[in-house]
């Protein structure tokens, strides 16, 4: 699958303000990637496909997950969270696309999960520091992603638990997992 048969996909499968979207996180992560020498290839295909799913029917999306066996935790928390890891699944499925370096960047976009692969931390990233994303939070995100991708991404993580408790919205594991690797890492690392 090259790019252009990529963004031919999502532009059929995705609304245009989500489109749009998809548009600047490439161009964000194709940033990153080259500032943090992450491969600019896998990083750009992952974004196109980041959100390939995030219009399909959440009643598919379980039932995709019953019967394919995907892990179904996942039916526990909130529906937010399903595009991400059936989105890799139908993008392996029905795009065929097989490098486990960019199913996995799209299947961790929303949570991450700890020991994030470099593509993984680049597209999560993006996804959250994209110029379309206003809140003022993400200001000090986009600080850090100019020197630290790792501290760029734990306060990702910070801000969406922060974000997610707030409004009181079950957490999946994953997310925890994925503050504290960086938690502990960048103790570690001071
Ligand atoms: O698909 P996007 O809107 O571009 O962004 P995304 O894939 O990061 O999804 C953001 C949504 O996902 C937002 O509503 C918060 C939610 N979310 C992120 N982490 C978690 C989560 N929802 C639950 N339930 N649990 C999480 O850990
Ligand atoms: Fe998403
Ligand atoms: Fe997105």
């Amino acid at each position: 699958m090259n790019e252009e048969q990529a963004f031919h996909a999502v532009r059929q499968s995705l609304k245009k303000r989500r489109f749009e979207h998809t548009e600047r996180v490439v161009e964000e992560a194709a940033k990153l990637a080259q500032r943090f020498h992450v491969n600019v290839e896998k990083v750009r295909l992952a974004a196109i496909l980041h959100d390939y799913a995030k219009y399909r029917p959440i009643e598919e999306m379980r039932r995709t997950i019953k019967e394919k066996g995907l892990r179904t935790d996942l039916l526990l928390y909130g529906d937010e969270i399903l595009h991400a890891f059936v989105g890799a699944y139908y993008v392996q499925q029905e795009l065929k696309v097989n490098d486990e370096d960019v199913l996995t960047a799209i299947k961790y976009h929303t949570t991450g999960r700890a020991k994030m692969t470099q593509v993984e931390k680049v597209v999560f990233l993006a996804d959250y520091i994209e110029p379309g994303r206003t809140f003022e939070a993400v200001n000090e995100v986009r600080d850090w992603a100019e020197k630290d991708l790792d501290m760029a991404c734990f306060l990702t993580l910070r801000n969406t638990i922060d974000f997610l408790v707030k409004k009181e919205i079950p957490i999946y594991p994953d997310t925890f997992n994925a503050y504290n690797d960086y938690c502990l890492n960048i103790k570690r690392r001071k």
